[in-house]
């Protein structure tokens, strides 16, 4: 039989010493602001991607430069809690080597953009001191674990809190090449010499790199065949759209305590134009385990998807794709002979919204949540309205954390009842509480993914569109006085689904500059995909296949229908029940 062949990424994960590669010579490299091409894939390991400004590609084409490379970094936050010291340090950080925003993102991390690779280091450095740090922000591993951005909501809350940065941690990768490089070698072996030999260019190979001791017990030398997802949530509320997950967890309480967890798999929503052998997929429900099994179990889909997940091809290589390929139930039974247990019957729970609580509720112990909508998640002063500047102040007051939720907002959480009027006033001074509460409640429920100009996968704008379309669609809203209707809407420049366009009761995916495809029909506590309605649409043409529907559902509505449930209900699109029907 012939041997397969491993995709490009395979060899140079497997030929980089865990995740050293030539790093440090890309990054001496004074000549060019990019990295050596192998390097630009293990620096996502390290939680930095390579990008240029799309906005300047022809005019530096023209003036025969090479694209502005800079670099974009995600900073990990578990389970979405910072400190207002971590939030001071990011902002000082996105002035002094960024382009001077945050952006938060669907996973509850921060991105800082436009970093010099000079500079990159200083950055890592900077909030590594704020015990923030960037490993497994991005690369074949465990990503950022999502949770519920409420600890204070409840015990439970609490509880998963606490748990969601377990499991992030236990599948942290333990290579020293992360602190070696960017932290001068602080926590590695002081008899380990460092990769400092002159680097060939014309190959961009280390001429005898000295191999490290490092070893990655979980993931061993190539890491995972693909990225892994792993997130929580504490029904009612699925504001981590669990099911968008390789691993979804569903927190199950019993008075008042947390009893254990229904666990969901093969969540995963990229897919390809044109290749509808590849498509966006919920995940499946596969039984539940006691809280104490939850290590176990992670780390048993996590090494079933190493050993069995495709490593030729990348555009197969999620654990969805293996999941379909080998089966639930086998894939099912291989989890549990390596966790040792059997699932039992998953318990029953409810969904009712996928979606943030905005203003002041209060903590079961006694201190307040401000929940604030950030649109597009951008944290970025404008003369309008001085967002950033406003946070800046809240955070140098402020004595609670701020909370990181995964639809791009912000909860200025664990306010003491002393502290609420202080950071009341700071916000009503800059203007930012009027603006959560004057918005219709669809632009509360929008989530639009980064796209232009910084994303190299863009074919259109998002984050920097959709505020101006939902002008006008608000405008339609209003007229049938459906303003305060609670219905998702999601862009996003691609297929690629990084704002979850497919759980979108309304989305828009981006085909070409000015165009997109149209999705309806997901459902409004995240438990089901949209479809395809109408393709290649500009925004006249979107605003006048939008309007008879929504005019159709201000009439036509049962008592409580979502938007969503009701464009199937009235045939506009069929119901999507699997990643494998996602295209009929
Ligand atoms: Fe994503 C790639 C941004 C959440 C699926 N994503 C990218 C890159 C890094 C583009 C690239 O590879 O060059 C984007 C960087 C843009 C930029 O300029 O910042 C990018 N993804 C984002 C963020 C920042 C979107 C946002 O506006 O918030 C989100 C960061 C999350 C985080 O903190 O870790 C983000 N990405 C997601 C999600 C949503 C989620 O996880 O809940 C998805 C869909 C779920 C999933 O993974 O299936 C997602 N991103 C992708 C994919 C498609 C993966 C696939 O299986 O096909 C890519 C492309 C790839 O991996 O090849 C991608
Ligand atoms: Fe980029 Fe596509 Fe992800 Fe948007 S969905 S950030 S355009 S990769």
């Amino acid at each position: 039989m012939a041997e397969k062949k491993l995709s490009e990424v395979e060899i140079i994960k497997e030929n980089s010493d865990y995740l050293r590669g030539s790093l440090v010579q890309s990054l001496d490299n004074k000549i060019t602001g990019a990295l050596y091409p192998d390097d630009t894939q293990l620096i996502k390991f390290h939680g930095a991607y390579q990008q240029t400004d799309r906005d300047l590609e022809s005019e530096r084409k023209t003036q025969k430069l090479e694209p502005l490379y800079s670099m974009m970094i995600r900073i990990r936050v578990p389970a979405g809690v910072a400190t207002p010291a971590q939030w001071l340090r990011m902002d000082d950080l996105a002035s002094t080597y960024g382009n001077g925003t945050m952006k938060l993102t669907t996973r509850q991390a921060f991105q800082l953009h436009g970093i010099r690779k000079r500079d990159l280091k200083a950055t890592i450095q900077g909030f590594n001191e704020v015990l923030l740090d960037s490993i497994a922000g991005c690369g074949d591993v465990n990503r950022n674990v999502m949770c519920s951005p409420n600890p204070n909501e409840s015990k439970v809350h609490g509880e998963v809190w606490a748990i969601s940065r377990q499991i992030s941690a236990e599948f942290t990768p333990q290579t020293s090449a992360y602190y070696e490089i960017w932290m001068d070698g602080q926590s590695v072996d002081e008899s380990q010499p460092f990769n400092t030999q002159p680097l060939n260019p014309s190959t961009s190979q280390l001429s005898t790199p000295p191999p490290s001791k490092d070893a990655e017990p979980i993931y061993g030398k190539t890491y995972l065949p693909r990225k892994f997802k792993i997130a929580i949530a504490v029904p009612p509320f699925n504001d981590t759209d669990i099911f968008a997950n390789d691993i979804g967890l569903v927190a199950i309480e019993k008075d008042g305590e947390l009893e254990g967890f229904n666990v969901a798999i093969g969540g995963g929503l990229g897919m390809t134009f044109g290749m509808p052998e590849t498509f966006p997929r919920l995940a499946d429900m596969i039984g539940y385990i006691d809280k104490k099994d939850i290590l176990k179990v992670c780390e048993a889909v996590i090494t079933t998807q190493r050993d069995n997940g495709n490593r030729e091809n990348r555009k197969f290589s999620r654990l969805k794709y293996t999941i379909e390929r080998m089966g639930l139930e086998p894939f099912k039974q291989e989890v549990e002979r390596r966790a040792g247990l059997t699932f039992g019957e998953a318990k029953p729970y409810k969904f009712i919204h996928s979606g943030d609580p905005l203003g002041w509720t209060k903590t079961f112990d006694g201190h307040y949540n401000l929940g604030l909508f950030i649109e597009g998640g951008r944290i970025v002063d404008t003369p309008e309205f001085p967002l950033r500047t406003a946070l800046r102040v809240v955070a140098s007051v402020h004595d609670g954390d701020f909370r990181l939720t995964g639809n791009q907002n912000l909860v200025i959480g664990n306010i003491s009842a002393e502290k609420k009027p202080v950071v009341e006033a700071i916000l009503d001074k800059y203007g930012i509480l009027s603006a959560t509460y004057s918005q219709t409640a669809l632009r509360q429920n929008s989530i639009a993914c980064v796209a232009l100009n910084t994303c190299s996968l863009a074919f259109a704008e998002a984050e920097r569109y959709l505020p101006s379309l939902i002008d006008k669609i608000d405008l339609i809203l209003r007229t049938y006085g459906l303003e305060k209707d609670a219905i998702n809407i999601r862009m996003t420049g691609c297929p690629n689904g990084c704002g979850r366009p497919y759980l979108g009761e309304i989305a828009f995916i981006g085909k070409s500059p000015g165009r997109y495809n149209l999705y309806l029909g997901a459902a409004h506590n995240g438990e089901r995909m949209n479809k395809l309605y109408k393709e290649m649409l500009d925004e006249t043409a979107i605003l006048a296949e939008l309007e008879p529907i929504i005019a159709d559902y201000a009439k036509e509505r049962q008592r409580n229908e979502p938007f969503g449930d009701f464009v199937i209900r009235k045939g506009y699109v069929k119901a999507t029940t699997h990643g494998t029907n996602f295209h009929d």
